[in-house]
């Protein structure tokens, strides 16, 4: 065997449980035989290649290879003949464990005002940047305080500003994982600052996202929209990155998705920090007053700046969120009456994610059965199974057997997003074919998919090495921070005029590009780790 492998057999470069479900796929092939070998030389299975129609998405003509059989333990690269080898996969029990750690620590580097030591970043350390400790007020603002401190916090995404709507959101995906699976990451699982001080890393790391996002929340209750340069910066490392940062807009869906986690981190921090914990649900009722009297505050960039907007006009997905979790952690009637009774979920991708906030509401009710009315619990636990199925469907028709056919900016958290409602499909009812639908959106982040690669920085064979990303294209090291998952493919293209290259006309599937100017396709973002960290994390639980 060479060391050179088919970039047209596609497959997940990580590996497989013993008991999944298994399948590559073959590029451009004849009908056929393909081979499964063992430890490079032993062959253990020899199967025919079967076609999948569905390829216009892909661009290119598909077959699969099914080898669901093989369920040994043991290191496996898949031989096409004309082909060659596959990149090697491995089959064992907790194959994603390092994936998962590493879609957490992912997080850290991703700490504003801290320096990152190389003792917990390894080659990827570097200096402290953005103490926001004098930061103003845009302008624009209606100042009530001096707010000039507002410290720590991740960065949202490749750029390094701060916003509250995509720093809840992914927050209350982080806590729904936890809530579900509370004791999943050990204390000094992540190597991180606070790793060994009697607490969970994964709880450590989400309190610095939380302790930042509390300092935006004004003294009437509401929350300021982001912390922002006027414009994006250079590409350049974080303590290099010194334009002066302001506190911008304050609005409805930033106060509402404020009010949905902070009631959320009540609960979750309730058992290792009683104090901080009450301070969680005392914001987020403040938080939710505001809204009841502001329920229709829209936020729009002013005309000098440019940054993320994280824009939306409907509350109704943010309202749902905030009622339900305040009504589980308070039990207070009002919140439960203010739900909405909308029961027909609908999957909306692209730019239409700040619906999934709906979601978090959703799915937190449906693991308090004890103390919501039964109705409500069989209407919402009939929603979610029947968007599983419609999922599941889907994912039986397209190209790499992927829950989504529209390709749209961060298409990869739309295949996770997919992927984490099949799981909740599977919580409530295990029926094989949801927990299938979630391992194959998960080969698809890892590699079956229409460019070959594995999404995630650092894990796989063939992973992007060039992502939008300010540290990773400002520090002298070859590869990107790890543990970070690009956008993915993204058919409209947007930064086509802005230095990335695409193939001429690209199929849907093929709208993404390794290139650090595609802002567009491969930049990384904390709304894209938060699902991928989520449908690991439950497939160590549910899949071994
Ligand atoms: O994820 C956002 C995507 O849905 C929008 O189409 C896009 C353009 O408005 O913005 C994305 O979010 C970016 C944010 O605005 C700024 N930080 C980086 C985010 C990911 O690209």
């Amino acid at each position: 065997m060479t060391d050179e492998f088919s970039e047209e057999i596609r497959l997940n470069q990580i590996g497989y449980y013993p008991n999944a479900h298994k399948i590559a796929t073959i590029v451009n092939a004849e009908e056929g035989i393909f081979l499964v070998v063992k430890d490079s030389i032993d062959v253990v299975f020899t199967g025919a290649l079967s076609e999948n129609k569905n390829w216009e998405l892909a661009g290119e003509h598909l077959r699969t290879a099914d080898f669901s059989e093989i369920m040994k333990e043991g290191n496996y690269n898949i031989y096409v003949p004309g082909k060659g080898y596959s990149y090697p996969f491995e089959i064992k029990p907790n194959i994603y464990k390092e994936a998962f750690l590493g879609s957490i620590k992912g997080l850290y580097y991703q700490r504003a005002g801290m320096a990152l030591e190389e003792k917990y970043a390894g080659k990827w350390h570097r200096p402290a940047g953005h103490p926001d400790d004098s930061v103003l007020y845009h302008r624009s603002s209606k100042i009530s305080r001096e707010i000039v401190n507002s410290p720590k916090g991740w960065y949202d995404a490749g750029d390094y500003n701060k916003y509250i709507v995509n720093a809840t959101f992914p927050l209350g995906q982080f806590f729904l994982l936890h809530q579900q699976y509370p004791d999943i990451v050990k204390d000094g699982a992540l190597n991180i600052p606070e790793s060994n001080n009697g607490v969970s890393d994964y709880l450590d790391e989400l309190k610095y996202e939380m302790d930042w996002a509390l300092t935006m929340q004004d003294d009437d209750g509401g929350l300021y929209h982001k912390l922002t340069t006027l414009n994006f910066e250079g590409m350049v490392m974080p303590h290099l990155a010194t334009a002066q940062r302001y506190i911008v807009g304050k609005g409805t869906a930033a106060t509402l998705d404020f009010a949905g986690c902070a009631a959320q981190a009540y609960r979750v921090f309730d058992a290792i920090d009683k104090a901080y914990a009450h301070k969680c649900l005392e914001a987020a009722k403040m938080a939710y007053a505001w809204a009841q009297d502001n329920p229709n505050v829209a936020f729009v960039n002013p005309p000098d700046v440019s940054t993320g907007q994280y824009g939306d006009r409907d509350f109704k997905d943010e309202f749902f969120w905030a009622n339900a979790e305040l009504f589980i952690s308070t039990q207070d009637q009002k919140y439960l009456n203010n739900l909405d009774d909308a029961t027909s979920f609908k999957f909306r991708p692209g730019d239409n994610w700040t619906a999934f906030m709906r979601y978090t509401g959703v799915f937190s009710l449906l693991d308090n059965k004890e103390i919501i009315p039964e109705s409500l619990y069989n209407n919402l636990r009939t929603g979610v199974l029947r968007l599983a199925d419609e999922l599941v469907a889907r994912g039986n028709n397209t190209d790499y057997f992927q829950p989504i056919d529209d390709f749209q900016w961060g298409s990869n958290s739309d295949v996770l997003n997919a992927a984490l409602i099949m799981a909740q499909g599977y919580r409530l009812e295990p029926k094989p074919e949801y927990l299938k639908g979630v391992q194959q959106a998960t080969d698809y982040i890892f590699g079956n998919n229409a460019n070959g690669y594995s999404y995630l920085t650092g894990f796989g064979d063939k992973t992007p090495m060039f992502i939008h990303h300010r540290q990773s294209a400002g520090d002298d090291v070859e590869e990107p921070v790890p543990g970070l998952l690009s956008g993915g493919p993204n058919s409209r293209l947007q930064d086509a005029s802005s230095g990335t290259i695409y193939p001429e006309n690209p199929s849907p599937m093929k709208s993404w590009v390794d290139q650090e100017p595609s802002y567009a396709s491969n930049e990384i973002c904390l709304n894209w780790n938060s699902p991928l960290t989520y449908v690991l994390g439950f497939l160590e639980r549910e899949s071994n």
